[in-house]
């Protein structure tokens, strides 16, 4: 779920009151990549609080913070609406017709605030039932669709006494002890692991109950950001947008490791829109953002970025910009995104964090898609073999030979569960300095792969030691990576003893 991506349509009438749910999508922006026939249909209901582990509805204390979500099985289109201050609801879905289960959804409960995913909908199941149906065949208007929330086990049974509801057997979601095995660990826990996949489930494959836009582990064995298709899910079908991606870096210096605060200090999110045309886009923001978002600030833009949009100055808390994504453009290529850079300034954010964007289009029609981060650095890669002389800093680098190679080993960088983040790529990059500290020539940048152990060549460090000035220190990034975007990086000084 870094690319918890998601394209969703809804009808806004009055503040953030949702009236029902008319799908833009299906006249608008998405319509002529699945180019269909989509039928409305009316689903109404009441949420309801079941307390622990099932048992009398009772009104839903706070309902109006809560989100009914479907997803077609068939189109992958999302929908949403607003649960009002009683507990009823009301949305409006398409059924498709052109695609396989088109007639299908599966459903689940989100919160506003804290924006994040509370439970899975399911049919009804024992309370030591170790899987439960979560598919939903939907052939008209559905009225009187109960859902009982058990907040304590993430659960939420519906049922309908009607004949255009039936649950459809082949989509269930495994349970442990009662809940949905992904939910409460943002789809990637032990509970939630499995090699077992339903390729029938096309939203929910690993079947942790966590439909894909909102799963760190889509597969139920390898992390999102490991496969850079991921950041697609969700925006398959979208004209106006291609990828949705929100993820982490963490890079800190020698001399500011260490701290208690280092993770709230330096940790930077970052959220980005590609477009599949950009022309179409008019503006991005934030319409929804987890509490731990909620105080974030602006970071400066990242190298390689040109602001097209005025990006603003270091600092800016981003609730004072109507929490937007900036216009930019990538130098290298040329593309233009939307993006922002943020600190979060906690220690408290984690997956299953969300946070759900708006897009407008300049037509007028308006996209959503509810992200988040998939993991967290909590730890850089971690120095285990270092020069003996030296401390790493800038005042006191790491000391070599006058000559010859050398060798680095690190532990790999941790998540917020404390594991040891898998397939992760280091590399080495390389910066030159002279001794009043400018920049010497071009960064340098050594692949080392999967293994915890690198070696800096001495053509590597001695690369400008005959330029003029030659070189006082390098600067060695013990740099890990996934091909989403997400980095960590050591950050240490590093000087020959004839330097
Ligand atoms: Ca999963
Ligand atoms: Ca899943």
């Amino acid at each position: 779920m870094v690319t918890r991506t998601n394209f969703v349509s809804k009808f806004i009438g009055g503040a953030f009151v949702v009236l029902g749910c008319v799908v833009l999508g299906a006249c608008g922006a998405a319509s002529s990549t699945t180019a269909g026939s989509y039928t409305s249909q009316t689903i109404s209901g009441t949420l309801s609080d079941v307390g622990i582990s099932g048992g009398r509805f009772r009104i839903l204390t706070g309902a109006s913070n809560y989100m009914v979500w479907f997803q077609n099985v068939g189109s992958q289109r999302v929908y949403f609406a607003d649960v009002n201050g009683d507990g009823t609801f009301a949305l409006s879905v398409e059924t498709a017709s052109d695609v396989t289960r088109g007639d299908r959804f599966i459903a689940f409960i989100v919160k506003k605030d804290p924006l994040s995913v509370v439970g899975t909908i399911t049919g009804p199941h024992t309370s030591t039932a170790n899987s439960a149906v979560t598919g939903m065949i939907i052939s008209g208007a559905v009225t009187g669709l109960q859902i009982g929330l058990d907040r304590d086990n993430y659960n939420a049974v519906a049922s309908a006494n009607s004949s255009n509801f039936r649950l459809d057997s082949e989509l269930k979601t495994r349970l442990v002890s009662g809940r949905p095995s992904g939910q409460g660990n943002a789809g990637k826990g032990s509970d939630s692991v499995t090699s077992n996949l339903n390729v029938k489930n096309t939203l929910d494959q690993d079947e942790d109950g966590l439909p894909d836009i909102v799963d760190s582990m889509n597969d139920g064995s390898i992390l999102d950001n490991r496969v850079t298709d991921n950041i697609q899910e969700g925006a398959k079908w979208s004209d106006s947008v291609h990828s949705v991606m929100m993820f982490v870096n963490l890079k800190v210096q020698r001399e500011n490791q260490g701290s208690s605060t280092m993770v709230t200090d330096n940790s930077l999110i970052i959220i980005q829109v590609n477009p599949r045309n950009a022309s179409a886009i008019d503006s991005v923001v934030a319409y929804l953002v987890n509490t731990n978002y909620a105080t974030a600030t602006v970071d400066d833009l990242p190298g390689g970025y040109t602001a097209i949009d005025t990006w603003p100055a270091r600092g800016t808390a981003w609730r004072d910009v109507s929490k937007k994504l900036y216009k930019v453009s990538y130098a290298a290529t040329g593309a233009v995104l939307w993006k922002v850079a943020l600190k979060p300034e906690n220690n408290a954010f984690k997956p299953g964090d969300l946070v759900l964007l708006k897009v407008t289009l300049k037509s007028g029609k308006i996209e959503y898609y509810l992200t988040g981060i998939n993991f967290k650095f909590q730890t850089l890669p971690t120095l285990t073999g270092v020069p003996s002389t030296g401390t790493g800093t800038n005042i006191n680098p790491y000391q070599t030979g006058a000559t010859g190679n050398v060798t680095l080993t690190w532990n790999a960088p941790t998540d917020e569960t404390g594991s040891a983040l898998a397939g992760i790529d280091y590399s080495f990059e390389v910066f030159y300095y002279d001794s009043v500290g400018n920049q010497i020539g071009e960064r340098q940048v050594v692949f080392v792969g999967t293994g915890t152990s690198g070696t800096l060549t001495s053509a590597v460090i001695d690369r400008y030691s005959s330029s003029s000035p030659s070189p006082a220190s390098i600067q060695v990034d013990v740099t890990a990576r996934y091909p989403f975007g997400d980095n960590s990086a050591n950050i240490i000084k590093l000087k020959r003893s004839t330097w």
